[in-house]
């Protein structure tokens, strides 16, 4: 409870924050863009996880406020990206549930974009495998809306939902994020790597890119390289960082 109330001043009071980690192109290591993540340094208990603090947030409500500001800040972020380097590259944002089904998102975005000068198509959208099951129709309207500013939309977490397959080739989606659940054990477990590789083949044959997460060895890298994966994201590229960091990186052109 003390939580909530915590959370409910978060924002006002400066203390929620993002990280970027970034998405790599698997053979050559190149940024090709970066996900934002947002963090609570809490004034007393210190840096509270979003597995924490999301889950109330969303119950709450607070995910309205606090998603639109992760949105601004994100695409500022980009646009300052964009200005400074020249190479194309894309920034992924979560959304919850409550955002997508929230009637002003479109608006919100249009505003943002507006405001940062960001052009629709350096950035990207995260939603779940579970959104996806309700209303389709209603669902895909505005995935088709977001779709035509050039937004790329993401499905995260992909394969840990309980979403049939079917909806995939229905819905206005462009991109799978295979779980880090499936990834961490590759190549030694025999199930994910039926897994990560069927994700991949399926992708590919639905016209859909694929990006895994988790990514933690160079043998993991190797293999999906080798299953056709060319993106990827996790700690053996690099931990989510602030942006000064991302920056560094970014500058001396990995
Ligand atoms: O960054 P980390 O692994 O701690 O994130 C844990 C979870 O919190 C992930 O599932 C991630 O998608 C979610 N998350 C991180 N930032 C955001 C955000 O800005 N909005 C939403 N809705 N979820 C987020
Ligand atoms: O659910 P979502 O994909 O948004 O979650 C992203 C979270 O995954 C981030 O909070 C990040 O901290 C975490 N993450 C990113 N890369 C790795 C990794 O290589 N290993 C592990 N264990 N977690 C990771
Ligand atoms: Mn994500
Ligand atoms: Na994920």
């Amino acid at each position: 409870l003390t939580l909530e109330h915590d959370l409910r001043h978060s924002l006002e009071q400066g203390e929620l924050h993002l990280h970027y980690q970034p998405q790599v192109d698997l053979s050559s290591g190149q940024i090709i863009g970066m996900e934002a993540l947002l963090r609570w340094q809490h004034p007393i208990d210190g840096n509270i996880p979003p597995d924490e603090f999301i889950p109330i947030a969303e119950e709450t409500g607070m995910i309205l406020p606090i998603g639109r500001w992760v949105l601004e800040q994100a695409c500022q972020t980009a646009a300052r990206i964009r200005r400074l380097y020249t190479r194309p590259f894309r920034m992924a944002v979560n959304l919850s549930a409550r955002q997508f089904e929230d009637s002003e998102l479109i608006l919100q975005v249009d505003q943002i974009l507006a405001d940062t000068g960001l052009p629709g198509n350096y950035l990207e959208l995260e939603i779940t495998e579970s959104l996806l099951v309700n209303n389709f129709g209603h669902i895909n309207d505005i995935l088709r809306q977001l779709r035509r500013r050039g937004i790329t939309i993401a499905v995260d977490d992909f394969g840990t939902g309980y979403s049939s397959l079917n909806y995939l080739k229905k819905l206005e989606v462009n991109q799978l994020k295979i779980d880090r659940s499936f990834v961490q054990d590759i190549p030694g477990d025999r199930d994910d790597v039926a897994i990560t590789s069927t994700i991949i083949l399926m992708a590919r044959q639905l016209g859909l890119d694929v990006i895994a997460e988790g990514i933690e060895t160079e043998q993991q890298q190797q293999f999906l390289l080798q299953q056709g994966c060319r993106t990827g994201q996790g700690f053996y590229f690099s931990r989510p960082v602030p942006f000064s960091q991302l920056q560094q990186r970014w500058s001396h052109g990995t």
